[in-house]
């Protein structure tokens, strides 16, 4: 059990969860005492909203961030991060409504972030090999690694799964900097946001390299009811591409 003030809050953001949302296992991840959560309705225009409510009565460790309109899962997940550095969190970290990411990885997540100082950034990633249950379908894992590709090209640093729905941040100047304008694109966010904390902007010279640790997931699971379709993959990917032009075309710090 961790004090709740110095408990890292997780941001989900949530799009018409009402099918998807497993209410009992959010009320059993509210009580482990070991994170606190954000939840922030993006506008749905069905129930979640009073699933989320109920979820916030349940529990101290619990509060809802409703939005009044769809604004894209990226606009929802930095609102959320900056509610929650706004209200102290010294973690923060954001996570997928549906779950895919067992939340047993999400505490490991967690628990690596909080052993150890050095560490500014956690990415759960996503590496089918033997030892670990990674179930995607293999549409998904070839869509996925090209992404993860042509990512780690624009970026200027490789990187193995940029898409996993669950990642932990440590409070710090460079991090604010980051959130404080929208993302370009609500998709290839986690791209451009890392493409922030890591090469800096005007007021800030980016986090380093090593301070950024993703952790193979021992169990990760598709889960049905995907609201991104083909031409959202199509659009993410070109997203990208357009991130790697338009860096190599800014001077700025190199990554170190
Ligand atoms: N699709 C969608 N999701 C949103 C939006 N705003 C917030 N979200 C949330 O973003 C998270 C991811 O949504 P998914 O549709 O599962 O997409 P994904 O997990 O990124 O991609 P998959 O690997 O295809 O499952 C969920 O928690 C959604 O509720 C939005 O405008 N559209
Ligand atoms: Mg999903």
């Amino acid at each position: 059990m961790i004090a709740p003030r110095r408990r890292p809050t997780i941001v989900v953001p949530c799009y018409n969860e009402e099918h998807r949302i497993d209410e009992s296992e959010f009320a059993r991840l509210s009580k482990s005492g070991l994170v606190n959560l954000l939840f922030v309705d993006d506008g749905s225009s069905d129930d979640t909203l009073s699933i989320l409510g109920r979820l916030s009565d349940l529990s101290d460790a619990v509060d809802v961030l409703p939005l009044a309109q769809n604004a894209g899962k990226g606009e929802a997940v930095r609102l959320g991060l900056l509610r929650a550095l706004g209200n102290g969190a010294r973690t923060v970290g954001y996570y997928d409504a549906d779950m895919a990411t067992p939340t047993e990885e999400l505490l490991r997540l967690v628990s690596i972030i909080n052993a150890d100082p050095t560490i500014s950034v956690v990415l759960g990633s996503r590496i089918s090999m033997l030892g670990t249950q990674i179930r995607r379908t293999p549409a998904r894992h070839y869509l996925g690694r090209l992404y993860a590709t042509v990512a780690s090209f624009s970026l200027g640093f490789s990187i193995y799964d940029t898409q996993c729905g669950a990642k932990l941040f440590r409070s710090s100047p460079e991090l604010a900097s980051a959130l404080a304008a929208p993302f370009r694109s609500n998709w290839a966010f986690d791209v451009q946001l890392l493409d922030r904390l890591v090469h800096g902007d005007a007021t800030t010279a980016g986090l380093p390299l090593g301070s950024f640790q993703e952790v193979p997931l021992l169990s990760w699971r598709d889960v049905r009811g995907s609201k991104i379709s083909a031409r959202h993959a199509v659009w993410a990917l070109l997203d990208v591409v357009a991130l790697g032009v338009r860096r190599r075309h800014r001077p700025g710090p190199r990554v170190r």
